[in-house]
């Protein structure tokens, strides 16, 4: 299947070069860096100013740490150009999502971070322009600046043509589920895209025995800090007062179709004995929601069992798949996931037609 076995040099090592598919490999939470936002993260870094020790850990790492893994991936993360193509060349894919890298700018103040939002937009915007068919993007928003947000996302959508917004999760500890957030969302829903939530290192409040343990990173921490976003987005009632708006979680839902049969027991029993003010009634079961609402992307889980147990539960059409390049650049991954046992029609779906319908490619 792979008849081109020139070798490529992954973030593991030496793999075989992927071929092309009866499919366009379409990879749904690819990370891109604008280097004016890295050196604003390197001067938090160096002066401490945020105070915010699992920020510190992730930056701290990737602009300082001479180890080739970081020192390349820190490389890749900031191309939009020839070296960032190659890379999609050699692995088979033929169209990235991109997507800015964490915690984008919901660490600045927002006069700041609402310059840089529109800026990197701009930027990204550019990029697709001169890769034409290779790249889509989604907008960069500043989570802390609402209304703004919510303008800059439709500027991003209706001029640059953009897919939708990513947020890179909690905003210096705050959640979505606070409805001061709310115009965001139904800013989506009238424009009809998604909102991308993609991990960050969790806040202060939560990552001390993260840190300590060295856990806070991709590894778990993210998932933990996300997946909990996910829940109280969904138990907030976002989706009773937008009931069409989608979102899209990474890292398969952040593990949260696996918890499924416990989420739904527990929300409705905690609710009836009305144990907790902040939990009431929804309209629906909380897997409801999670399967009308909720996308999901196999970005850094990208393993069979895990990938064929979400579709059963999800639905074929809620899985879309990611590779989360350049954190897990890893194309033995594509070659697994070119393996799965599922039908040439539910492949397409898999890795091209769901992402073009949830994301209007
Ligand atoms: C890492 C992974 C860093 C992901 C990320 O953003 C990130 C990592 C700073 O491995 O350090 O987005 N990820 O999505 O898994
Ligand atoms: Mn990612």
């Amino acid at each position: 299947m792979h008849a081109d076995l020139l070798k490529v040099q992954g973030e593991s090592g030496v793999t075989t070069k992927i071929g092309k598919a009866a499919y366009k490999r379409i990879a749904t939470e690819e990370a891109w860096l604008m280097k004016d936002i890295f050196d604003r993260y390197m001067k938090l870094v160096e002066t401490k100013a945020l105070k915010d020790p699992a920020f510190e850990s992730l930056w701290g790492y990737y602009g300082t740490s001479p180890s080739p893994r970081s020192v390349a991936t820190l490389r890749r993360i900031l191309s939009l150009g020839d070296e960032r193509i190659a890379d999609m060349d050699a692995s088979g894919i033929d169209v990235q999502l991109l997507m800015h890298t964490a915690p984008g700018v919901q660490v600045f103040d927002a006069p700041e971070a609402n310059s840089l939002a529109s800026a990197s937009n701009d930027m990204v915007a550019d990029a697709i322009r001169k890769h034409p068919g290779r790249y889509a993007a989604l907008a960069m928003i500043a989570p802390q600046d609402p209304q703004t947000a919510a303008k800059e996302m439709e500027r991003a959508v209706k001029k640059l043509g953009l897919k939708g917004a990513v947020i890179n999760s909690h905003t210096r500890g705050e959640f979505l589920n606070d409805q001061k957030f709310w115009p965001i969302f139904e800013a989506a829903e009238a424009l009809d895209v998604p909102v991308y939530v993609h991990p960050s290192g969790p806040p202060v409040d939560m990552a001390k025995p993260f840190i300590e343990r060295g856990l806070d990173g991709a590894i778990y921490g993210f998932a933990v800090e996300c997946g909990l976003h996910l829940l109280t987005i969904i138990t907030s009632g976002v989706f009773d007062r937008f009931p069409k708006l989608q979102v899209v979680f990474g890292h398969l839902g952040e593990g949260m179709p696996f918890w499924i049969p416990r989420l739904d027991y527990m929300h409705a029993a905690q609710v009836r004995s009305k144990r907790y003010e902040a939990l009431q009634p929804l309209k629906k079961k909380v897997s409801d929601y999670l399967r009308e609402n909720v996308y999901i992307t196999t970005s850094g889980m990208n393993w069979e069992p895990a990938v064929m147990y979400c579709r059963q539960v999800l639905g074929n059409d809620r899985v879309l798949y990611a590779m989360d390049y350049p954190y897990q650049f890893e194309p033995d991954e594509v070659v697994a996931m070119d393996a799965l046992p599922v039908s040439a029609d539910e492949k397409k779906a898999f890795y091209q037609t769901n992402a073009e319908k949830v994301f209007g490619l």
